[in-house]
């Protein structure tokens, strides 16, 4: 892995810390590009009331100087605007003082009670702080350096809500509306869903209840062979799939077609090549792969769905165990979302855009941006090359 990163920080914490590693140096950087993601993350109908409190955006703390990386390690704060309200609950020293606001009654779905039995712990509050999706703000953060850099390349990702609490919207190319989809309430592109999803979630919000989704995400401008066929930890499907899978409440993960392809026979699944005659390259005739094959990028674009269950925090709660007196109860109320799936998106694309980087810096190395462009130019050549005749000629 050539791009790293790491995330620490708890949701009602001091803030949210991230540690990006392997970025070239010369990367031109601005707080404002960062931010951007970060407001993105936090919109969406059916949020909760942290979104009112929180303005997510970074400090640099490291690996940036005069606007442009270092090729340092890039370390970034979020601070939590709640931590102001939590300072006493969350005080990394209280000597003696009985801990507030413990949470004994689990919420089935969270990672409540397996996080007691397994760090031996009596308070919840020590496992759903660092598992709250409040951490994704952070990944965000660090997604948004991948995408800077991708951008240098001419490489996009975006995202859309295709489902929301069971509502499917009616099928578009996101690729032909930029950016459309942030102007939606629920990130989606078609309209009469939109009102349907919204609808949905003031019922559900009504019903103090939760909803999951599905969402879509497109990176095009992508160069063909980023990853590799050769061996199980450089293909690209794997790294993506088990990227988006750590995202909190995330259940599936399909590629192009996905689970469709497997009830399709294989004349109706594999895009054909078609020649692109004399000297031009061929092209695809669809991209049921989407844009990636023998865990390799085709150069078409790269197309991945995602699903999340409905957040496991019920405002009409489930059924639980009490962990102080092992009587049956009803389940923990910790403020939450009715649905994080607008917010998911963006998440999503951060965590893409981290693999797609990490890909690219994996095939065209580089201390510094300059000799990455330099390597990205002469593979562009290369390919060009293949088709014009020319390599053949020089063989
Ligand atoms: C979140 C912040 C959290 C939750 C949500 C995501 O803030 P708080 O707990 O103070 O309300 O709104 O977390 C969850 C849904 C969860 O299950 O943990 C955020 O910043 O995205």
């Amino acid at each position: 892995m050539r791009l790293r990163f790491t995330t620490a920080g708890e949701s009602h914490g001091r803030g949210l810390v991230t540690v990006v590693e392997g970025l070239p140096a010369g990367l031109p950087v601005t707080a404002e590009w960062v931010d951007r993601d970060l407001g993105r993350r936090m919109r969406g109908h059916g949020r909760g009331g942290r979104m009112t409190i929180e303005q997510d955006r970074i400090e640099w703390i490291s690996g940036v100087r005069a606007g442009e990386t270092l090729g340092s390690p890039v370390a970034m704060l979020i601070a939590n605007r709640d931590w102001a309200n939590w300072q006493e609950v969350m005080a990394a020293e209280a000597a003696g003082a009985p801990r507030e606001r413990r949470v004994t009654r689990p919420r089935p779905g969270h990672a409540d009670l397996t996080g007691v039995l397994k760090y031996d712990r009596t308070d919840a509050r020590d496992i759903l702080e660092r598992a709250s999706a409040r951490e994704t703000a952070a990944r965000v953060a660090a997604g948004a350096l991948a995408r800077r850099l991708l951008d240098e390349f001419g490489v996009t990702v975006a995202s859309h809500v295709v489902a929301l609490g069971g509502i499917v919207a009616g099928a578009v190319d996101p690729l032909d509306a930029p950016g459309a989809a942030d102007h939606s309430p629920v990130r989606t592109l078609d309209p009469e869903a939109e009102a349907a999803m919204v609808q949905r979630i003031d019922a559900a919000r009504a019903a103090g209840d939760t909803l999951g989704g599905v969402v879509e995400v497109v990176a095009d401008g992508l160069v063909p062979g980023l990853g590799s066929h050769v061996s199980w930890d450089r293909k690209l499907d794997g790294r993506l799939a088990g990227m988006l899978m750590s995202i909190p409440a995330v259940k599936g993960v399909e590629i192009g077609l996905g689970f469709a392809a497997a009830a399709r026979p294989g004349s109706e699944v594999h895009d054909p090549i078609i020649a692109g005659g004399g000297h031009a390259a061929p092209r695809r005739g669809g991209n049921n792969a989407g844009g990636l094959e023998g865990g390799m990028t085709t150069g078409e674009p790269l197309v991945v769905r995602i699903a999340m269950k409905p957040l496991s925090t019920l405002m009409t709660p489930l059924e639980t165990v009490d962990l102080s007196s092992g009587r049956s109860a009803r389940a923990e109320t910790e403020r939450s979302d009715v649905t994080a799936v607008p917010a998911l998106g963006v998440v999503a694309e951060a965590l893409v855009a981290l693999v797609l980087a990490d890909a690219m810096l994996e095939k065209f190395g580089g201390d510094s941006l300059t000799e990455m462009r330099r390597n990205v130019d002469g593979y562009r050549a290369q390919l060009a090359a293949r088709w014009s005749g020319e390599r053949d000629a020089a063989r």
